[in-house]
């Protein structure tokens, strides 16, 4: 969050508490004066450096407000908010996040029933008390009831496995209305990051009500939460959906304004600024021609916004052209340089899905899989993958009793892969083709079957299987699965101890994290990944989206230190291998290219790499 965005949030709460406690009109300016700072291209840090005066150059941030901000900005702390927050003790974020209940309701509801949490509403609502408040009645009562529930979910955020899909649902149901010109996602979405707020959809067209009538009614949309001229928002598999329709000719800025994220946005509309151009939602115009006082905008008046010659706005990359940038792929629009190299001509060619050649990570039921090693072999086949890895469970710390395979069952298991393989048309085994000498010869066949394990690595970074096997196997992934709670600097060591083990060819979901439920170690990444590129060992973006582990931010310091990436879907059943998807973007979103993901590269370096 930037420091603009923090300010904005303390003011929008300003808002909120003084609405709660009846005050009327300074809501509005505190929330109007929100907007603008976070709106503000400057960093309000720097403003309040140079004093109130400089602060309230901000549209619509008078002298009242400047001073509360460098007050914030100066002891992290606005008085005045103090003290209402104790005047009214209340969570008014999570209350005012019930459809239906704003801080008026929020006031009231302190006032004759003392409620401070959704806890407390529930139980208020559901003792029938609510009701006898004066203003409120049963069927209000019903209905905040009913909207709790939703409103303690959408506090959290979706994984993006659970978001994508309802996602790719909206866009096909959409595309199929014939008044759509054309139908992107938007926002987060759009950049694939691990979890999601909202699922954003942008519309191109010159209608507007059957499209927002097509949405309400998409039978996948659970509940209507708002449906106006130009947007409606529904819910959908408990996620918010909102869309956004504009006219063709904007379409591209609309994009490019709603992909974000906020931080690029900014970064991206500096740079017009240098130009003597203004970006918006609506296009980039020139406003070189226009006096200043034409241009003041006013951000509830669209038409005030499409001032000047427009320049560009009709398509996303013709945006960033016109600012001389090459367009930015969205996976990388999270102001980490991307606009300096979009200006230098050096954005990374990102790892595409087509570049993938297969997977080093999968499971069947020798493990703890569901189905057997011919099945998932078949299901690479037909997913036209040319190298297959089956890496099932070895017994160790972490790993469900019974589950693991131990020295003996790997050796037969091995011969199992062998023999499956064999039997599948145009599969061969690795060992097979790997004693005929030359990689090329594994090039030739169309899938390429490899037996290895995933082997755990114990608290102190010992791998828990004997080295004479690990030794016979194609490939070794070794992950942890236990002491996922130990301290920064054990972690950093444990994971150098692994990828430095000699058979260890990829280190398997490194931090061991579950998105929304388990934080995982919290190493040094850059020890780790500086280490695995000495080591030649692989750091895995593990796809299933539950994990996308290796994250993005460490994908980086992966790419950056030289180290190879392997984009694996650690799939327990066929369907699972669909998850290699988040893994690439997930890779994208570390700026990896095909030279740095082993199974990317071409399926002869990949065995050499496997042989080494
Ligand atoms: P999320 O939904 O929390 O995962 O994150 P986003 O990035 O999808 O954010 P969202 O849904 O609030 O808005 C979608 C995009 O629209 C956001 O990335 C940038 C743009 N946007 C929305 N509101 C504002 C705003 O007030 N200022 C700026 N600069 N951009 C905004
Ligand atoms: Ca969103
Ligand atoms: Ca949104
Ligand atoms: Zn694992």
């Amino acid at each position: 969050m930037s420091r603009n965005d923090e300010v904005a949030a303390r003011l929008e709460e300003f808002a909120d508490r003084l609405e709660a406690t009846g005050v009327e009109y300074k809501p509005t300016a505190y929330r109007r004066a929100a907007e603008n700072v976070r709106e503000h291209t400057a960093p309000v840090e720097d403003l309040a450096a140079d004093g109130e005066a400089a602060v309230a150059e901000i549209d619509r941030v008078g002298d009242a407000i400047a001073a509360k901000i460098v007050e914030y900005v100066e002891t992290g702390e606005i008085e005045e908010l103090e003290s209402l927050r104790e005047e009214l003790p209340v969570d008014i974020g999570a209350l005012t996040a019930v459809e239906g209940v704003g801080p008026k309701t929020v006031g009231s509801l302190y006032e004759a029933l003392e409620i401070t949490t959704l806890d407390e509403l529930e139980a208020a609502a559901e003792a029938e008390e609510i009701q006898t408040v004066s203003g409120f009645g049963a069927k209000t009562e019903t209905n905040i009831l009913e909207n709790i529930p939703f409103a303690r979910e959408a506090r959290k955020r979706t994984r993006l496995g659970d978001a994508r899909p309802v996602a790719d649902a909206a866009l096909s149901h959409l595309d199929a209305v014939d008044a759509v010109a054309s139908v992107e996602v938007c926002g987060s979405i759009r950049r694939w990051k691990a979890t999601i707020g909202d699922i954003d959809i942008l519309v191109a067209s010159e209608a507007r009500e059957p499209i927002v009538e097509a949405f309400t009614d998409w039978p996948e949309a659970d509940a209507t939460i708002e449906a106006g001229t130009g947007k409606a928002s529904v819910r959908a598999n408990g996620t918010r959906v909102d869309l956004r329709i504009v006219d063709p000719d904007e379409f591209g800025a609309a994009l490019q304004y709603f992909t974000g994220s906020r931080a690029h946005n900014v970064a991206v509309r500096n740079r017009a600024i240098d130009r003597g151009l203004k970006l918006n939602e609506y296009g980039l115009f020139d406003v070189s021609e226009v006096d200043e006082a034409a241009a003041e905008p006013d951000a509830a008046d669209a038409d005030s916004r499409r001032v000047g010659e427009r320049v560009a706005g009709a398509t996303e990359d013709g945006v960033y052209e016109a600012l001389d940038m090459a367009p930015v792929p969205p996976e990388l629009r999270e102001d980490t340089g991307e606009v300096a190299a979009a200006a230098a001509g050096d954005l990374p060619d990102l790892v595409e899905m087509s570049d993938l050649h297969g997977d080093l990570h999968t499971h069947t039921d020798w493990s703890d899989g569901g189905f057997s090693i011919a099945e998932m072999i078949e299901a690479a086949a037909a997913r036209g993958d040319d190298l297959y890895a089956i890496t099932d469970h070895a017994a160790g710390p972490g790993v469900v009793a019974n589950t693991g395979l131990d020295e003996a069952e790997i050796a037969d298991q091995a011969e199992a892969v062998a023999a499956a393989a064999r039997q599948i048309d145009g599969a061969v085994a690795f060992g097979d083709v790997q004693d005929a000498g030359e990689p090329a010869d594994a090039a030739d066949a169309d899938l390429v079957v490899c037996h290895g394990i995933e082997a755990n690595i114990d608290a102190e970074g010992a791998v828990t299987t004997d080295d004479e096997t690990l030794a016979a196997l194609d490939v070794v992934v070794a992950s942890p699965h236990s002491a996922l709670g130990q301290d920064s600097a054990a972690a950093t060591e444990r994971l150098i101890r692994a990828v430095e083990h000699p058979h260890v060819d990829v280190l398997g979901h490194p931090t061991g994290r579950l998105i929304n439920s388990r934080p995982g170690l919290d190493p040094d990444v850059t020890a780790v990944v500086e280490a695995a590129a000495a080591a030649g060992t692989a750091i895995e973006v593990n796809a299933n989206p539950a994990r996308l582990d290796a994250d993005g931010d460490a994908v980086r310091a992966a790419v950056d230190a030289g180290a190879s990436i392997a984009i694996n879907t650690d799939a327990h059943a066929p369907r699972e291998l669909g998850y290699a998807r988040y893994g690439v973007h997930t890779a994208r979103r570390g700026w990896a290219e095909v030279a740095d993901v082993l199974n990317a590269r071409s399926v002869a370096d990949l065995a050499a790499f496997l042989r080494e």
